[in-house]
């Protein structure tokens, strides 16, 4: 077991809002399916601002490697995340009721020079779990070969349904 998949968290899922989470559990999943460790928790920038500082002054210090932050609306988090931690930053744009989530993605897709957030496409939450298992694999040979061995399934899958059509 390495120190990525030992359990202890190494990626943190944050979220604007427990209204979030249906989004957002997506890349909790896909990190399980790696086994890599993750805390996840509603870190508000405009509801507790404070906190949210503290949590991307902390991350890195904590044992983070990686933050996945995703939010609704006026998504400022993964921005605001990524302004104080050095740590790579995947944000996830959480579609709400109202303009289909074009506004969540704009919100965060549109970073500053000097600021960089990965960002997914609107409710990605499952590929912000893997982009963030990739960039852990880069350092662990153990998950760089789950990783390979997850895209040839994913390869015989879409064959299945190819050759199932064909029938
Ligand atoms: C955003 O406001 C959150 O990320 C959430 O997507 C949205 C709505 O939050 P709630 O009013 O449901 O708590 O900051």
């Amino acid at each position: 077991m390495s120190e990525l998949t030992g359990g202890r968290p190494v990626v943190g899922i944050v979220m604007g809002s427990d209204s979030d989470w249906p989004t957002m559990r997506a890349a909790a999943e896909a990190l399980e399916e790696f086994g890599v460790g993750y805390e996840a928790d509603v870190v508000s920038a405009h509801r507790m601002p404070k906190e949210m500082i503290e949590y991307g002054e902390q991350a890195a210090g904590r044992g983070l490697k990686v933050i996945i932050a995703g939010a609704g609306g006026a998504a400022h988090l993964p921005g605001m995340l990524a302004s104080v931690t050095p740590l790579p930053v995947i944000g996830v744009p959480v579609p709400l009721k109202y303009l289909d989530g074009m506004d969540s993605l704009l919100s965060i897709v549109q970073m500053p020079a000097g600021v960089p957030v990965a960002t997914v496409s609107v409710g990605g939450a499952r590929n912000a779990g893997l982009l963030a298992a990739r960039i852990l694999a880069t350092q662990d040979a153990d998950l760089m070969a789950a990783m390979r061995e997850f895209q040839v399934q994913l390869g015989a899958q879409a064959k299945a349904k190819g050759a199932a059509l064909r029938a």
